[in-house]
């Protein structure tokens, strides 16, 4: 049977109103009877009691609806920017979108972030102006915003009328024609729509375009499984639930994957979600009894790796149990926290007990905090919250570790080097032009590529510590040597053969001498900030910001109001976040946007490492084993 599905994304700034577009586009495909209401907790997406009681969007949510024989899955996003990893992993299963703009707040820093991965991915997008119904839209301003900086190659669709009015509403200059609908599905334009969400303005119009402007696909159930999996809920049983959509194949109840066999199957539609027994290319399911997945993993083929699109969190916390003796129990929690958010890290720490999250930023924590409480009834207390530092090497380092020698019970020789690479780069792992192949043990690896591959792996994971406790990255580890032990080998290479885990043990131990030798340099996450502030207080604001160290632009004035442009480590940005309320009696408003990594002036800050340092050897040898 042939099934043509849309995976629609809406992605804005926090508090665009996708949420209440949403509401509206199921109201008008007819699968809701009411229009419910951010406000008053009554969306269909925005079904978390902590959503509903903060009137944001946390988490992702699928709903599905028709139009014109096409199943709609649509995806409302959330759009605070403590969140965004629950877009990052919706981005890579999406056919279309529709970004919502607030005409009244215009192109938030949010937006350009979003819409710039959206064009990195090619995929097709539309453009609601929203809030025309408020006093103060501007929704011609905008779109010159919007031209300006989002792109040129926008199209309006019509034009709005009775600005600022609960009467305000949407004029179409008149259907697509074909080479415009054909140039939008193909991602090349942006047709703009204006209305409201709150008023229904524009609402059909934009309806059209979803089914007009957007390339639905068609299923195509033959050929090999390749799916992606973008979400991971526990049911009510603490069953895992893996959100797939599949690309191309199929999938049916009992089939077995390397995650596990498939239990049952659901896909969304009309509002809700119904039994199948196969889903196929195009549509995403619901799976039960995929025990192993995690977010992001592919079933079948994959097609391309992991992506990431926006910055990583930049702060951690360590949390800690008000009754100590739920310490277990939290570690339960958080685990499973992490698994349904792979961007929520964990670093335990056996020796002292402590468990740190990576974070976001103030609001994501407090969510952890209740959704603690409310789900697995445990009290928590995050501690001091610390900036989440990298380590870049300061120079080229080199060392060799020879086997049969006190400091290598390994049965290899290794040699890596460290030399630094351009700022954003990551980690390159490579063979020197002078290491013979054939000198890797490839009665272990079958090949030299599948040998270069589990060294990136034993690199990488080396480097989650550097000499100071933090990831080190931006760099290139080159392999300068390997050799290793025979039964029958001379005098010097005697000894068994080695084992993977050999050379996975060896190589902390050599590359942490290396980069040791080279050194490496603490760097902190900066943010560009723009802070606008009520005129009157730019006198305290700019004090204070001062008294941060930060030294800002000379404020520009817009009437009763001005803006400041400036930037701010991370921790330094969490002191202006709580200090701003009070010093612009709660008018200030901060865009902040992850701008990368600087060198720590003074002294570095470190970091308790989670596992033994690969230099201390008698401790290393004694965790790992010889
Ligand atoms: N006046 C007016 N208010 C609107 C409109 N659309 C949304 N709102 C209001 O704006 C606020 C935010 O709306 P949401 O739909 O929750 O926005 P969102 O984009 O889903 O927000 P997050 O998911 O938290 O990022 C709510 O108070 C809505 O009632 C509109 O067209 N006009
Ligand atoms: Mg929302």
């Amino acid at each position: 049977m042939q099934r043509r599905t849309l995976n629609l994304g809406i992605l804005a700034h926090v508090d665009a109103g996708k949420t209440t577009l949403t509401e509206r586009l199921l109201y008008a495909a007819g699968v809701i009877d009411e229009v419910g209401s951010v406000d008053k907790g009554t969306t269909q997406t925005d079904s978390l009691a902590l959503e509903q009681q903060r009137g944001i969007t946390i988490k992702s949510a699928v709903v599905s609806f028709p139009i014109d024989g096409v199943t709609v899955n649509l995806i409302d996003t959330p759009g605070h920017p403590d969140f965004i990893a629950e877009v990052e992993r919706v981005l890579s299963v999406l056919d279309g979108c529709v970004v919502v703009v607030s005409a009244v707040e215009g192109v938030q820093p949010q937006t350009r972030i979003l819409f710039r991965a959206l064009q990195r991915l090619h995929i097709p997008t539309l453009l609601f102006v929203n809030k025309i119904d408020r006093p103060g839209a501007d929704p011609e301003g905008v779109l010159d915003a919007i031209e300006q900086r989002l792109s040129p190659e926008v199209v309006p669709m019509g034009s709005a009328a009775g600005l600022g009015t609960r009467s305000a509403e949407f004029a179409p200059f008149g259907p697509a024609d074909a080479e415009l609908a054909e140039r939008a599905r193909a991602g090349e334009v942006h047709p703009v729509f204006f209305g409201s969400a709150l008023t229904g303005a524009g609402v059909d119009e934009v309806m059209d375009g979803i089914a007009n402007l957007l390339p639905a696909q068609d299923g195509d159930g033959e050929g090999p499984l390749s799916a992606r999996v973008f979400k991971i809920e526990r049911g009510a049983s603490g069953d895992r639930i893996a959100y797939t959509r599949l690309f191309s194949g199929a999938v049916h109840v009992r089939d077995r994957l390397d995650a596990g066999k498939v239990t049952a199957l659901r896909v969304f539609a009309d509002g809700d979600t119904v039994q199948r027994d196969e889903v196929q290319a195009g549509e995403i399911a619901r799976l039960w009894g995929l025990e192993e997945v995690r977010i992001g993993d592919w079933l079948g083929d994959p097609r391309g790796g992991v992506e990431h699109h926006f910055a990583p969190p930049t702060l951690e916390a360590v949390v800690a149990a008000a009754d100590p003796a739920d310490g277990q129990r939290l570690r339960v929690a958080l685990g499973q926290l992490a698994e349904q958010d792979p961007l929520i890290d964990i670093r335990q720490d056996d020796t002292r007990g402590e468990i740190s999250v990576s974070l976001y930023g103030e609001v994501q924590r407090q969510v952890i905090e209740a959704t603690l409480a409310t789900d697995y009834g445990l009290e928590v207390e995050f501690r001091e919250t610390t900036a989440i530092c990298i380590e870049r090497p300061a120079g080229t380092g080199e060392a060799v570790e020879i086997l049969n020698t006190p400091t290598n019970p390994f049965h290899a020789d290794l040699g890596l080097r460290v030399d630094p690479a351009a700022p954003g780069s990551g980690v390159e792992v490579r063979a020197d032009a002078g290491v013979d192949p054939r000198d890797a043990p490839l009665t272990v690896y079958k090949t030299f590529a599948s040998f270069m591959e589990h060294m990136d792996e034993y690199v990488r994971f080396a480097l989650e510590e550097g000499l100071l406790g933090w990831q080190v990255t931006d760099c290139v580890v080159t392999l300068t040597e390997i050799a290793y032990s025979l039964a029958d080998g001379g005098p010097s290479r005697r000894g068994p053969m080695p084992t993977a885990r050999d050379i996975k043990r060896l190589t902390p131990l050599v590359l942490m001498q290396a980069l040791e030798q080279g050194g490496s340099r603490v760097c902190e996450p900066v943010f560009r900030i723009s802070a606008e502030v009520p005129t009157e207080a730019i006198g305290s604001v700019l004090a204070a910001l001062g008294r941060l160290g930060a030294v800002a632009s000379m404020p520009s004035p817009r009437g009763e109001l001005s803006v400041l442009e400036t930037a701010l480590p991370a921790t330094r940005l969490q002191d202006l976040r709580r200090q701003l309320p009070g010093l612009t009696g709660g008018e200030g408003v901060l865009e902040t946007e992850f701008a990368g990594y600087q060198p720590v002036t003074g002294d570095p800050p470190t970091r308790k490492r989670s596992r033994p340092d690969p230099r201390d050897l008698d401790a290393y040898l004694a965790r790992v084993g010889r």
